[in-house]
């Protein structure tokens, strides 16, 4: 069966928990880096890895974005989705949409998922973390792995179609 690639752009402030969220993913799905230089740019990293859905094998690539304005110029028109990424535990980088409303602007018709990530840390309730869920933001903790996979979902439902899961 043929395998769909589908470019999944990854955004937000530094520190967020990006490199740690996409680590976790290759980690658990046995994907790899992109280093022999075909995809390298300096502030852009490139993972891969491979899904078996109920709906057919998938190829995840995983762009992570330091620089805003590369993003503009590089990504934002082969991007099949994107991840905004915030720190749960530091307001200060909820600057969440000011990144959606760039992507909105720039390429209105790619959807874009919101997380939270760091839900593990002190001062985080279960509370918080059914109050970030009621906005449809994704509450997950790269660190521990919680929801991890639930992003990836959320994408596939989007991208590939409802009820769409990974198998194995
Ligand atoms: N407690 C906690 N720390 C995290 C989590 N994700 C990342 N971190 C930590 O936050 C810091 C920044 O993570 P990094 O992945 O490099 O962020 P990036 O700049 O967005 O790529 C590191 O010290 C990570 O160990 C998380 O879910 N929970
Ligand atoms: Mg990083």
């Amino acid at each position: 069966m043929a395998t769909v690639p589908f470019t999944i752009t990854v955004v937000g402030e530094g520190n967020t928990g990006i490199t740690t969220f996409i680590h976790y993913l290759k980690n658990m799905t046995g994907g790899r880096s992109d280093s022999d230089g075909t995809n390298f740019k300096p502030d852009v990293g490139v993972t891969l890895f491979d899904l078996t859905t109920n709906n057919g094998n998938v190829r995840f690539e995983l762009h992570e974005i330091a620089d805003r304005d590369i993003c503009r110029q590089t990504h934002y028109e082969k991007t099949d989705a994107f991840i905004v990424m915030y720190d749960a535990t530091s307001p200060e980088t909820h600057v969440v949409s000011s990144f959606v409303m760039d992507i909105a602007q720039t390429c209105p018709k790619v959807p874009i998922i919101i997380v939270a990530n760091k839900i593990d840390c002190d001062g985080i309730s279960e509370a918080d973390i059914q109050a970030i869920e009621d906005t449809d933001v994704i509450p997950m903790s790269a660190k521990t792995g919680r929801n991890c996979f639930k992003v990836i979902d959320s994408i596939l439902t989007i991208l590939v179609g409802k009820d769409t899961y990974i198998e194995g």
